[in-house]
């Protein structure tokens, strides 16, 4: 994950959210939806250990110029149906120490609709995130139509209330191509869950918060290609990571309810007689249009 930088002045989105509910008429926004809506990876994080099939830990590396180490310890399912992401300041070794998951080689998919429900901490210095990477990231063509990672959200600077959604392609050099939108209205860290989606389709990538499209873009152009998706802390020091307010801050934790991904977004309308969190929705789906049960 690289950090997203905009110098353009942040466009305030307000949210009202947690008003959705399946009324089988067409998806709100565009990319009409031609297909039933069909699940096809599912995590609720249930028992007490992360499942093989779907996730392995990130491999043990350092990030952000030494700031930050991913370390296998810190990813753990906390027995209450939630995934945990903790990131630790180590005082011994002078750097953060965080969690991260990823479907590498386990789960990937091109269009469709992908969603996680979050609770981010506040912590200066320190970022959450679920993104993507799809195709060669690093390869410099002049487009993303090869390869792009696809940043779903990023709690950077959330203790300023931000948070982003970012793409990145053409690799990480000077060849490297952005594309973003940072909101600091979402009030994402209000110490509850929120669902966070990202619908690719043919035409645009889709970002959705609690329900609500956030942001499109079509990037450097769309990229059809597999993507696996992660789950990740990090820290750095150009946003004030191993600062004596971030260490303050920690250890602070990144809480995953679940994770579900779809052939294509599920149709949804405002209804404010019905109140259903997305989770709750797509649950439904599952339940009466699938005939599946989920939790
Ligand atoms: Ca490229
Ligand atoms: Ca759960």
């Amino acid at each position: 994950m690289k950090k997203f930088i905009v110098a353009a002045v942040c466009i305030a989105a307000v949210m009202n959210v947690k008003t959705y509910v399946f009324m089988g008429a067409e998806p709100v926004g565009s990319d009409p939806a031609d297909k039933t809506p069909i699940v096809l990876f599912e995590d609720n994080f249930d028992g007490d250990t992360i499942d093989p099939t779907k996730w392995e830990r990130c491999p043990e590396q350092e990030r952000c110029n030494g700031m930050d180490f991913w370390d296998d310890k810190l990813s753990y399912l906390d027995g209450k149906g939630k995934l945990i992401l903790e990131t630790r300041w180590n005082s011994e070794e002078g750097r953060v120490h965080s969690g991260a998951v990823q479907t590498a080689d386990k789960f990937s998919h091109g269009y469709g609709y992908y969603e996680a429900s979050v609770r981010f901490p506040k912590a200066y210095g320190m970022w959450g995130a679920f993104w993507m990477m799809a195709g060669d990231v690093i390869n410099v063509d002049g487009s993303s139509k090869d390869g792009i990672e696809i940043d779903i959200i990023e709690s950077i600077d959330n203790e300023q209330n931000k948070c982003n959604h970012a793409l990145h392609w053409d690799g990480y050099g000077k060849e490297t191509k952005s594309d973003g939108k940072i909101h600091k209205d979402l009030n994402i860290y209000d110490g509850r869950f929120h669902t966070f989606g990202l619908w690719r389709t043919e035409k645009n990538y889709i970002f959705y918060v609690d329900g609500k499209e956030t942001w499109r873009s079509s990037g450097g152009g769309i990229c059809p290609l597999d993507g696996y998706m992660l789950l990740s802390c990090e820290a750095s020091a150009d946003m004030g990571g191993g600062t004596s307010k971030s260490i303050a801050d920690l250890p602070a934790k990144m809480e995953v309810d679940y994770v579900r991904v779809l052939n294509t977004k599920p149709p949804v309308t405002a209804n404010p007689q019905k109140q259903l969190p997305a989770y709750d929705l797509i649950s439904e789906i599952f339940r009466t249009a699938l005939g599946r049960q989920t939790n």
